[in-house]
C-alpha cells in the first residue's frame, strides 16, 4: 500500500526520506508517479492538481500539507466521504507564533517610525509604553492564535482573542459572537488574524471592521489574503487610519508585480512565509494518524466539511 505525495511548494526529498526512516513499510510516490492508483490509501497533499483525486478511488485519508484546508475543501474534483486532516504540529506552531511575536514587537517598540526617522537622519527617543499598556487582539484562537496569544501574554502584552466557541486561556481575554468581534477590534491596537478562510471569515477585514480598530492600530495578517479586502484596507492606510501592515498571505500569490502593497511605505509584504510545515517535525503527526487509520482508530485534526474548517 502507498501514499502519494503532491505539492507546488514544498520539496518531497525531506518527506520521501522521513517516511523510510519513519515507516519504512509505507512506499511513498510523489505526483506525477502515481503508479496503480489502487494502491494509494493516503494522499498527502498540498493545493493538488486537477486529475489527481478522479484517480485515487480507494483513499482511506487526505492529508494536507497544510493547517488552511480551503485548497481541498473548495477543490472542484474533492471526493466526498473521504477523511481531511489538517495540519497540527510544531513547526507550523512555533514558526507562527515567532513571526507574530516578532512583528508584534516591531510595532509596539515603534520601528517603523524608527525607520522613518533614520531615512531621514533624525535622532529623537520616542515614548515607550509597557507591554501591559499595549492592546493586542488575536482574530482565531484555535491552534496557531493560542499559542501566539499565549506568548504575547507571557510578555505581558494586553491580550484578547475572538474565537467561535468560548476560550479560556489564561492572561487571555475571550470574545465570541459579531458582539465579541467589534468589543475586540475598538481596543485592538495591533490585529492579528489567524482565522481560518470560510463562507463566515471571508472579507472579514473591510472598511467596517478595519474603521473599527482605534486610529494608529496596526494589522499582522498571516491567515489568508481573502480575510481581507484590499481596497479597503489601502483606503484605511492612505488615511492614516491604520498606521501599518504586515502582510503575509494574499488573495492572489505570489501578489501581482503591480499589486500597490509592494510599493506602499506602511505595508511589509513577506511571501507567505509565516510558518512553514517542517517534514521532520510535521511527519509525527502524519505517521500518528497513518497508524490511527490502519487500526480503526479514529484519526485526529479531522476536518469538519460543514463548518469549513
Ligand atoms: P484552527 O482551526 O486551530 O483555529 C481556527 C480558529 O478560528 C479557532 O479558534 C476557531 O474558533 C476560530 N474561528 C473559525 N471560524 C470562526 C468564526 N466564524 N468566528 C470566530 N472564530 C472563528 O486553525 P489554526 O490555528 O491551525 O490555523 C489558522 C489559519 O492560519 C489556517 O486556517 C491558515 O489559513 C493560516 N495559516 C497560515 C500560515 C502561513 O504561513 N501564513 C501557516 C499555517 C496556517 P473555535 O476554536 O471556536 O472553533
Ligand atoms: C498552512 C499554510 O495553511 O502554510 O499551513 O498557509
Amino acid at each position: 500500500m502507498a501514499l502519494l505525495f503532491s505539492s507546488p511548494v514544498d520539496d518531497p526529498k525531506p518527506w520521501v526520506a522521513a517516511f523510510a526512516r519513519e515507516l519504512p513499510d509505507l512506499e511513498v510516490r510523489v505526483w506525477p508517479a502515481v503508479g496503480d492508483p489502487d494502491d494509494i490509501e493516503f494522499a498527502l497533499v498540498w493545493k493538488p492538481p486537477l486529475g489527481l483525486f478522479p484517480r485515487l478511488t480507494l483513499l482511506r485519508a487526505i492529508l494536507s500539507l497544510g493547517a488552511g484546508v480551503e485548497h481541498l475543501l473548495d477543490h472542484p474534483e474533492l471526493p466526498p466521504g473521504v477523511p481531511i486532516v489538517r495540519m497540527v504540529d510544531d513547526s507550523l506552531r512555533v514558526g507562527m507564533t515567532e513571526f507574530v511575536v516578532m512583528r508584534v514587537l516591531h510595532y509596539h517598540r515603534r520601528m517603523p517610525e524608527y525607520e522613518a526617522q533614520q531615512r531621514a537622519r533624525v535622532w529623537r527617543q520616542l515614548p515607550q509604553s509597557a507591554p501591559a499598556d499595549r492592546k493586542v487582539g488575536i482574530l482565531g484562537l484555535g491552534v496557531l492564535g493560542a499559542s501566539a496569544a499565549s506568548a504575547l501574554a507571557g510578555f505581558g502584552f494586553d491580550v484578547s482573542g475572538w474565537s467561535r466557541t468560548p476560550k479560556s486561556l489564561p492572561g487571555v481575554a475571550n470574545h465570541t459572537g459579531e458582539d465579541g468581534l467589534f468589543a475586540l477590534l475598538e481596543r485592538s491596537e495591533i490585529l492579528v488574524c489567524l482565522l481560518p478562510l470560510t463562507r463566515d471569515t471571508l472579507g472579514i477585514l473591510d472598511s467596517t471592521t478595519l474603521n473599527a480598530l482605534p486610529r494608529g492600530a496596526y494589522l499582522i495578517n498571516a491567515a489568508r489574503g481573502g480575510h481581507v479586502v484590499d481596497n479597503d484596507l489601502l483606503s484605511a492606510l492612505d488615511a492614516g487610519h491604520i498606521a501599518g501592515a504586515t502582510l503575509d498571505v494574499f488573495d492572489i500569490e505570489p501578489l501581482p508585480a503591480q499589486h500597490r502593497y509592494w510599493t506602499h511605505p506602511k505595508v511589509m509584504v513577506v511571501p507567505h512565509a509565516a510558518a512553514w510545515t517542517l517534514a521532520d517535525i510535521a511527519i509525527n503527526p502524519v505517521i500518528d494518524n497513518i497508524r490511527r487509520s490502519r487500526s480503526g482508530q479514529p484519526l485526529s485534526n479531522l476536518v469538519d466539511r460543514k463548518r469549513g474548517y
